[in-house]
Order: C-alpha cells, then structure tokens, then sequence
C-alpha cells in the first residue's frame, strides 16, 4: 500500500511540474484527487481493513492526501499569479485629464461656503416616502400643491422623491437643535422638457431651525452662496411664492446670464429664470417634527443646482447636463 502511495504521488509530482494551464491542472486534480480517482479508491479500502491496518494505513492516507493536495494549491498558487509586468516602453502615453461635470463643481462650491457658516452636510435618500416627500411638509392627500411636482410612484409604494424638501424632515427628526443643514442631491419629477426643465436635475436644500432666525437671516445666506459661485454681484430678484411648507415663502430669480436678461430660449423670451425657492418654515412643518414652533423659527430654501450650473457655465439648454457626452464634460476644468 505504502509502495503503491509513493508510486501516485511521484506521477502527480511529475504531471503537476510540467502544467503550464489552470484548466490543465484542474483536470490532473480531478484525475488524482476526485471521486473516481485511486487515492479515493484506496481511502474507501480503510474501512475493509483490520482495525491494526486501518490504524497505520488511516493517519498515512490522510497525510499523504493532505500533502498532494498543496502541491495542487501552490502550483494554482503560481499559475494565477503570473501576471505578465513588462511593457512597451516605446508605446506613446496619452493620459488625458479628467473634468468634473458642472453640478459636481457647483454642488461643492455651495457645500463649502455653507459648511463655513457652519451647516452640515447631509446626503438624502432618492426613494423617498410619501410622508417625508409631502405629507410632514404640510401637503396632505389631495393637496393642490401635489400637482405643482408630477410625481414618479414606484411599484413598492414609494416615490422618487420630486424635491430635497423631504431631508429637512430627516434632518429634524434626526438632530437635536439648533440645526443648520444642507443637503444636495438628484430629484425627479414627470415633466415636459424643454430648455430649462429636465425630469431629472438636482437640488440643494437648506435649513436653519433655531431661536430668533428672521428673513434676514435667509437673504443673507442665499447672497453668499450666490457670490462664492459667481465671485461676481448678480442680477437676482425675490418675489413671493408659494409653498406649503413655508410661510412667507419667496421664489429668487436670476437675470438670464445666457442673453444678459434681454430674452432667449432659455428663459422663454423673459431675461429671468428661476433658480431658488425659500421662506420661513411654517409653523406645521415644525409641529410635524416635534418642535414648538412658539419657541423656534427656521428658515429653508431649495437651490435648483442643475439651473446654477447652466447660469455658471453659460450652457444654454439643460438637456446637455444630463446627456454624458464627455465632449460637453470635457470642457470643464477639475478647479
Ligand atoms: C421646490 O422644489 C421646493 N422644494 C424649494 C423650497 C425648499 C422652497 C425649501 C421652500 C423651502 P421648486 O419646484 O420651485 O421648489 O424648485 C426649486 C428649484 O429647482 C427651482 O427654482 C429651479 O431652479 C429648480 N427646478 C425646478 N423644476 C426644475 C426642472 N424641471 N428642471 C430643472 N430645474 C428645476
């Protein structure tokens, strides 16, 4: 038996040095090792054996087994490693430099300055539920305001969520106060498209939730911002507006920086587009997440990014933001 034990591991030695291919080796494993294969064959002779036998020939068996077995392992070891590191030196190198796309660029330039004056960022949740997507923002079931944002419901009950209003729930229902956050992201909504209107684009949204925050305190913010992107005064007007869940609630306009507000395709013929939507959280929405709105104010408002990105950058139609031509990305510099 012993002879007969040697004899298998020589030949497997001998097949296993000369294999040059991991299928190659799996077959000769097979061959040695696999069900039908003599050591498997000898093993299953243990159990006719004496109990003299079988305590000599079992503890062999196995070692032997065990010793073929990482001979297997190592030469699978050498074959999958041999990763071949030379190249052509003569081959030109075109390495060619990458760009952000234009939301990425102004997503951070908002994000720093805002995180300056102390807010947090935070990062929301695309499928959203029709509570924090409109009923804790004061839009209940049947509320007109539902129609101002066509919705894309999904077949597990959720939504996807048409703006990043839903992340000043998340956020008060997650911290303590005073609370400053911020959080961009991509919505959604069933539109037309056009010059201006995409179904998909991004946002970001702020709040500040605290004693004693007045308009003021809004306008002030939403002109810094507004200077670190365009490190330039710009043309901007504050009308009122509405939303449900603020209250006053205003609508900031910028002059078309594409016709310099004289009246193109992009702004419809007007020298204005919309780009922010703000106001003083109302009172219900405060209430809907715990908090005394006897005691605390806030304000929130939602940048419409993908819109700034197109001011910033002078890019006359919204569609090719979100088109992934990398000629149009490739315009764009990493800052
Ligand atoms: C909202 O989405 C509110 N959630 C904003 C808000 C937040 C108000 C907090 C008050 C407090 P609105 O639907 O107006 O509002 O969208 C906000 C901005 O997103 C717009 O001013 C515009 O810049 C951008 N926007 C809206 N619809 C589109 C669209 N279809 N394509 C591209 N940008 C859009």
């Amino acid at each position: 038996m012993e002879e007969k034990i040697n004899d298998l591991i020589l030949m497997a030695k001998k097949e296993i040095s000369d294999v040059t291919k991991e299928a190659d080796l799996l077959n000769i494993k097979s061959k040695y090792l696999g069900k039908k294969s003599e050591f498997n064959a000898l093993l299953a002779s243990l159990k006719d054996m004496s109990s003299e036998d079988k305590k000599v020939f079992g503890p062999l068996l196995n070692a032997r087994k065990k010793e073929l077995e990482q001979l297997f392992n190592d030469k699978f070891d050498s074959l999958s490693c041999k990763i071949d590191l030379s190249f052509d030196e003569s081959l030109p190198i075109n390495i060619t430099k990458g760009s952000l796309h234009p939301v990425t660029i102004v997503a951070k330039e908002i994000t720093d300055v805002l995180k300056r004056m102390g807010f947090t960022v935070l990062k929301g949740y695309e499928m959203e539920d029709d509570y924090h997507n409109f009923e804790a923002l004061n839009i209940p079931k049947d509320h007109p305001a539902r129609d101002m944002q066509d919705t894309y419901y999904l077949d597990n009950g959720l939504l996807l969520r048409t703006q990043t209003s839903g992340d000043q729930i998340h956020a008060m229902e997650k911290y303590d106060l005073p609370l400053r956050i911020c959080s961009p992201g991509r919505v959604f909504r069933n539109e037309d498209l056009d010059a201006s209107h995409e179904n998909t684009f991004f946002q970001i949204e702020g709040m500040v939730v605290d004693k004693n925050i007045k308009v003021e305190n809004l306008i002030y913010v939403m002109r810094e911002v507004l200077k670190e992107v365009f490190h330039q005064d710009v043309k901007v007007r504050l009308r009122p507006g509405f939303f449900p869940f603020t209250e006053p609630s205003f609508e900031m306009d910028m002059s078309c920086l594409i016709c310099g507000g004289k009246g193109c395709s992009t702004c419809k013929g007007g020298g204005w587009i919309e780009l922010i939507g703000c106001g003083m959280v109302h009172p219900n929405v405060l209430k809907n997440c715990g908090i005394d709105p006897d005691v605390y104010t806030g304000f929130a408002f939602g940048i419409g990014l993908t819109r700034l990105a197109m001011m910033k950058y002078k890019i006359s139609d919204i569609r090719y933001l979100n088109s992934g031509d990398l000629r149009f990305l490739d315009e764009f510099e990493i800052e």
